[in-house]
């Protein structure tokens, strides 16, 4: 049995750390059975040059570790944590779309199967695209497993994408052995972050996302995941997350709705006048466009919460402005208001504008009288809002502050179905405080708002005292309300809410 040294830039021939090969493949392929492979902190591609197909191609009985300095002479010397090393599929021009199908391949047969003595472990696994249309080249970005059951330890599979198993593909008998591994931001197109493989609480069947090209990765009523899972296999939120269609984290997601996240676009010319309308109405200075809308099912003591909203717009004056808006305060006229029109409620306010607002409709066009305009002066920073069908509503940056504060609930109306997100312009306070509308055209810039809307949770788990969820203490309510969650028998309707 041989050790055999590898560390970015060297040029040896593997005998020692200072000399020792500069590519990992050159070391796979001299390793006889029994060797071990010791790579240094850094960065390895399947290529050096464009090839997609290239793949590091794991080994029977030869065990491959990863983080070590390049000083160390045991193996137990070594800290992965310190010393990161990474198998980069990130080959071509930057980006994902030309790298690696596979960052690593394990492939026996039957005959010759590849068994748990293929050993990788202290790596991360990223870059990988399977995004190919031959044979596997769909299959398995981070890494495709056929024939072989190798053992993973301490491997974090990051940032691949594939058609399916977009971290990690397995077939024909394969079944790995997955220890301290973790999974987080991989993305599959059709099927699975992982798939095939023996793994407990894992599926190979379409886990009926919603949408999961768009990311929306809510799950459809009829979806093998729901209730399907076992909370003794998670690990953290984020890996839970990030997993999407293993069984556990589905469960998190069908059981509980915390991850109906959405994220959409909104163009500083989204014109909230033009809500539920076919076309912007008409306006001194441009109409703008359609605000973008979310469609959502009715339902009783639903709460519409931001995630994260983030951006830069311009009115088309020299000012930009986040989501809370900007200072437009006139000391001469006090609170502004902008009117009602075709149904949509005005909003009156003090001091700032040019802010995110939102307004929820039924399925129907909204037709005059519009309901009374909501009076933001002086209370921007509200907890707790629950606004009617056709009344816009101040967002912001959807926090009690600033870009700090507590996250602002919004009670949606019992009958709304969609929600629109868009904003108020014009030209500027009158003398009697109102702001004609219109001057979309000029605007420029966008928001990117990530919302869910999901039933009251506190009514749904009446065992826990813990506060509705909030993205910044969701790993501190799985951690301590898990438990409760999940001795409580979910009702039917939340699983079949989408
Ligand atoms: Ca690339
Ligand atoms: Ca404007
Ligand atoms: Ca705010």
């Amino acid at each position: 049995m041989a050790i055999i040294y590898v560390k970015s830039g060297s040029t040896g021939n593997g005998s020692a750390w200072n000399n020792a090969y500069g590519s990992l493949q050159s070391a796979i392929t001299a390793a006889q059975a029994g060797d071990e492979i010791w790579v240094a902190a850094g960065t390895y591609k399947p290529t050096t040059g464009t090839d997609r197909t290239a793949s590091f191609t794991l080994k029977n009985n030869v065990a491959i570790y990863g983080g070590f300095a390049g000083t160390e002479t045991a193996r137990n010397q070594r800290n992965i944590a310190t010393n990161a090393t990474i198998l980069s599929g990130e080959i071509g021009i930057a980006g994902i779309a030309d790298n690696s199908y596979h960052v690593v391949s394990a492939t026996g047969t039957i005959s010759t199967p590849l068994g748990n003595s293929s050993i990788l472990d202290g790596f991360t696994i990223t870059g990988g695209n399977a995004n190919g249309t031959t044979g596997n080249q769909d299959d398995g970005g981070g890494m495709y497993v056929s024939g072989a059951s190798p053992t993973l330890r301490n491997i974090t599979f990051r940032d691949n994408n594939g058609v399916n198993g977009g971290a990690l593909y397995n077939e024909s008998g394969s079944n790995p052995v997955l220890i301290d591994t973790v999974f987080e931001y991989n993305t599959a197109t059709t099927n699975s972050i992982i798939q095939g493989g023996g793994f407990t609480g894992a599926t190979d069947n379409n886990p009926l996302f919603v949408n999961a090209k768009g990311d929306d990765l809510r799950l459809k009523s009829g979806s093998p995941a729901l209730d399907a899972g076992d909370y003794n296999l998670f690990y953290s939120l984020r890996n839970a997350l990030a997993f999407g269609v293993i069984t556990f984290s589905l469960t998190i997601l069908g059981g509980n709705n915390f991850a109906q996240a959405v994220t959409m676009n909104v163009n500083a010319q989204s014109n909230i006048y033009g809500a539920g309308q076919s076309i912007p109405p008409s306006q001194v200075g441009g109409a703008g466009i359609l605000p973008p809308v979310y469609n959502f099912s009715a339902a009783a003591k639903q709460v519409l919460t931001f995630s994260q909203i983030t951006g830069i717009i311009n009115y088309g004056v020299p000012l930009s402005n986040g989501p809370d808006g900007a200072d437009i305060r006139d000391v001469t006229k006090g609170a502004y208001f902008y009117p009602s029109l075709n149904g949509i409620s005005g909003i009156i306010g003090e001091g700032i504008g040019r802010y995110l607002v939102g307004v929820f409709l039924d399925n129907s066009t909204p037709t005059s009288p519009a309901p009374n305009p909501l009076n933001f002066s002086g209370n921007y920073n509200f907890k707790e809002l629950s606004p009617l069908l056709k009344q816009t509503f101040f967002i912001g940056d959807g926090l009690t502050g600033t870009g700090f504060g507590d996250i602002q609930k919004f009670n949606v109306p019992e009958k709304a179905t969609r929600l629109f997100l868009g904003f108020f312009d014009g030209p500027g306070v009158s003398s009697t405080g109102e702001i004609p509308v219109g001057f979309y055209g000029d605007n420029t810039g966008s928001f990117i708002a990530e919302f869910q809307i999901q039933p009251s949770p506190i009514s749904d788990i009446p065992e826990s005292t813990t506060p509705i969820p909030e993205p910044s203490t969701i790993l501190g309510i799985v951690t301590l309300g898990l438990g409760a969650l999940f001795s409580k028998k979910h009702k039917q309707d939340d699983n079949a809410r989408n």
